[in-house]
């Protein structure tokens, strides 16, 4: 079970898996990305009464899919299932999957909220509904799963399949169960089970603000991801808004501001000016991204807190001002060789780009950075 603020559900749940697998032997492992509210150490507290329950305590991470890969290839037990720590998977579903998964029949069970005799009308978000509705047509489309709710979190398999497939599973966004099917080589056989999705027990929701980006990414990272990496994908999209940020700020100082006029592509002003306004303007478009990459590309290692977000920001800075000079370097020395000046600009942006990636990606968002 993947934990973020879940403090007031763990011992709820703990109750609630002891009845539902009455006569099965068990153990729970909670993985929780440090959960400000306490919800490990509420974890242990139980587990030291019961040594069925075990937590994984990630530090300085985030993310649901690698919560559930690491908390699947912790277990010791052959059969592994992963559900929602908040109450809304019903626990008492897991005997079904369990004989499901030992028949010989089948290699996953799932449970959909949109199977026949299933329903969602206890979570009692509309909204919600809808918007997993659109997701899984995508989501069917995309990867030719063929679920009516491929992207349930709520599933169980076999440990030896998920571990012959760990190391190629994604692990960022994407529903994991979605990301397990569409990896393995060999089709696998689904047993589905209808789900009454619940309202949560406790708390709130992690995935509402994100669930549109984060299946996005997840997408494209099942899609593209191999040839360019996600995250390389998101820092350069975030780069090339930048660019555009830079533009505008230009544009807002001398049009608007000083009221320059612009003709034949040329603002009508001095070079000083011209310097501080494009200085302003590249400050910005840099804090902008750098502000963009801490929330989007590197939100699973966000940076947090006045002093830690200035010292990213310093290092930011450092790791662009290199990747500037690199970016004009190689494009000055492109044009010596006469190519064309558009072709060396850009080789000058990739590489620049390459650089900042790579920098920032260990200096200012790495564990030890
Ligand atoms: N470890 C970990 N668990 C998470 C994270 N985000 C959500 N969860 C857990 O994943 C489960 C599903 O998340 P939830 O917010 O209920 O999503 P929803 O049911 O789609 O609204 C819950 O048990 C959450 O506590 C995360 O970043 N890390
Ligand atoms: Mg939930």
């Amino acid at each position: 079970m993947p934990t973020y603020n879940e403090r007031k559900n763990i011992s709820r749940m703990v109750a609630r898996l002891d009845e539902a697998l009455k006569g099965f032997e068990w153990e729970a492992i909670f993985v929780d990305d440090n959960s400000p509210d306490g919800t490990a150490d509420e974890a242990r507290r139980i587990a030291r009464e019961d040594s069925r329950i075990r937590v994984i305590e990630r530090i300085g991470r985030r993310g649901l899919a690698s919560a559930a890969i690491e908390g699947m290839c912790a277990a010791s037990a052959p059969i592994v299932a992963v559900m929602d720590a908040d109450g809304q998977h019903d626990p008492s579903l897991l005997p079904q999957m369990y004989a499901a998964v030992t028949s010989g029949d089948y290699d996953v069970a799932y449970a959909s909220r949109f199977a026949e005799g299933a329903s969602t009308e206890a979570w009692g978000r509309p909204d919600r509904v809808k918007a997993s509705g659109i997701a899984n047509s995508i989501a069917r489309r995309v990867t030719g799963v063929q679920l009516s709710d491929p992207m349930s979190g709520f599933f169980m398999l076999p440990a030896t399949i998920l571990r012959a497939d760990a190391h190629r599973l994604s692990g960022v966004g994407f529903k994991i169960l979605l990301d397990i099917l569409a990896t393995a080589d060999e089709p696998l056989r689904v047993k589905e089970l209808p789900l009454n999705f619940a309202a949560r027990m406790e708390g709130e929701s992690k995935l509402d603000r994100t669930v549109v980006f984060e299946f996005l990414i997840g997408l494209y990272d099942k899609w593209l991801g191999r040839i360019i990496p996600t995250r390389f994908a998101l820092f350069g999209t975030v780069g090339a808004l930048g660019v555009a940020v830079q533009f505008a700020i230009l544009w807002f100082v001398l049009s608007v501001v000083l009221r320059e006029r612009f003709v034949y592509g040329h603002w009508a002003v001095g070079e000083t000016t011209f310097t501080i306004a494009n200085t302003i303007a590249a400050l910005t478009a840099m804090t902008f991204n750098f502000v963009l990459n801490n929330e989007l590309t590197y939100a699973d290692k966000r940076l947090r807190g006045f002093v830690p977000l200035v010292k990213g920001w310093a290092k930011f800075a450092l790791t662009c001002s290199i990747g500037i000079l690199s970016n004009i370097a190689s494009a000055d020395a492109l044009k010596r060789m006469h190519i064309n000046d558009v072709v060396a600009v850009l080789v000058g942006i990739v590489l620049a780009a390459v650089w900042n990636f790579a920098l920032s990606s260990k200096f200012v968002w790495g564990k030890y950075g």
